[in-house]
């Protein structure tokens, strides 16, 4: 994706040098006025890469929709919830929320999109007349989830999901049954998601054609400006936020954690998946973190499906990018949108590579921004979703520490054994 994203520039930047005006890019074929900008960048590029996206947005109400009821229906289980459910989930919804607020502050602060006149978009953004909060809330809830479907309202569509997936937990074999029918729609869908991803470095390719014909090196700079930035968040998430809440709420070393997760991060790192890694995830937790048995089997893997600061943090810094390249204001309802949205978002999505991306487009699609907008960052998404996925096991990992504490499952003679779970050579 990476080099298709550079060859598109290159090919992006040659084209605007050689044809900078239309006027240049015309010629006459039988007596008629052709444009080589016409022809490829308006015509052929334009027409593959709004396929490209097309192909996104497709994916954003079946993954979403399937992967939440996967989830919800094998978590909401009460014999499992109870206390440690509650104080599982409490925790991670809590850090995703610090994520994002922390995103989309230092976003708005830095303005990685700000600078060259905005990107003109055909999409019309309707001027947010601020909806107020019990609005908000009063519209979460679907009164025809079929019509929530068809309309892509993702709200909606995830509040129908968790509430059909805990009806399903509760609802003995008809549930069991349904739950392995849904997990088996959802394998078809993540092999979807790989296909499709298949097709991104020729998305991406013709996306930056398109977009540097037409604006040039000023996009480069702004791109920049939203990967570093990120990075640093990203960073600072995990060696600030979760640091402080270990030392906090369990007085351990933040230190030790961050040095015992080392195997599961360059895992994580390499695999882009939080799922993939779970297995090295939990292995790090109850040999190496002396977290208990039953704290290591229910608190992680429900890390790994529901919480996704990495993502969020992106979501939250891309939303905001995207808007201040389109020029468009947020406003305190949109960002309040767009909290909720990325919070309850990354609740649901399996973890796997560049699922952060797909369900960006529902975000940005939720604020009425456009979904173009990803085009942006794609081609750089690959490496950040490499760095968010790290930041989403160690957000795990630090939550199970917590839990494990204030259940007196934490064996901290483990935690504080340097080599604690270091397999005999
Ligand atoms: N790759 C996802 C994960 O496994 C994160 C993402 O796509 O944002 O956590």
């Amino acid at each position: 994706i990476f080099i298709g994203m550079l060859l598109g520039i290159l090919f992006g930047l040659v084209f605007k040098a050689l044809f900078h005006s239309t006027e240049e890019s015309s010629f006459i074929i039988f007596g008629m006025e052709f444009s080589a900008y016409g022809i490829l960048i308006d015509g052929i590029f334009s027409t593959l890469g709004a396929i490209f996206i097309s192909s996104l947005k497709m994916l954003v109400v079946p993954l979403v929709f399937v992967s939440l009821i996967c989830g919800t229906s094998a978590l909401a289980d009460p014999t499992k919830l109870g206390r440690l459910g509650a104080k599982s989930v409490g925790l991670y919804v809590f850090t995703t929320g610090i994520a994002i607020s922390f995103a989309i502050s230092f976003a708005m602060l830095v303005g990685p999109g700000r600078g060259q006149e905005a990107l003109a978009t055909d999409a019309e953004f309707s001027a947010n007349s601020a909806p107020s909060l019990s609005d908000v809330i009063l519209n979460m809830f679907p009164s025809n989830p079929i019509n929530s479907l068809a309309e892509g309202n993702m709200l909606q569509i995830i509040i129908f999901a968790v509430l059909f997936g805990v009806a399903m937990s509760l609802s003995g074999d008809a549930g069991k049954r349904l739950n392995s029918f849904f997990e088996d729609v959802n394998v078809i869908i993540m092999r979807l998601v790989t296909i499709i991803m298949n097709l991104a470095p020729y998305g991406v390719f013709v996306l930056m054609v398109k977009l540097f014909a037409s604006t040039g090196m000023e996009t480069i700079v702004q791109l920049a400006k939203y990967f570093f930035l990120l990075l640093a968040l990203l960073i600072a998430h995990a060696l600030i936020t979760y640091p402080t809440l270990l030392k906090l709420f369990t007085g351990l070393s933040p230190v030790v954690l961050l040095k015992k997760m080392r195997d599961a991060a360059l895992f994580a790192f390499s695999t882009s998946s939080s799922s993939a890694t779970l297995p090295v995830t939990m292995e790090t937790a109850r040999n190496k973190l002396g977290v208990g048995k039953s704290v290591t089997s229910f608190t992680l893997p429900l890390g790994a499906t529901i919480n996704m600061d990495g993502t969020a943090i992106m979501q939250g810094v891309a939303t905001v990018f995207i808007a201040q390249v389109y020029g468009v204001d947020l406003s305190s309802s949109d960002i309040l949108m767009v909290v909720l949205t990325a919070t309850l978002a990354s609740i649901g999505t399996a973890g796997v590579p560049g699922v952060g991306l797909i369900m960006l487009a529902m975000v940005l699609t939720q604020v009425n921004l456009p979904v173009e907008g990803i085009a942006l960052i794609i081609g750089v998404d690959r490496l950040l979703d490499m760095t968010r996925t790290v930041v989403n096991i160690t957000g795990d990992c630090t939550v199970a520490c917590i839990v494990a504490k204030s259940e007196g499952e934490l064996n901290e003679d483990v935690f504080n054994d340097p080599n604690a779970g270091i397999k005999e050579e």
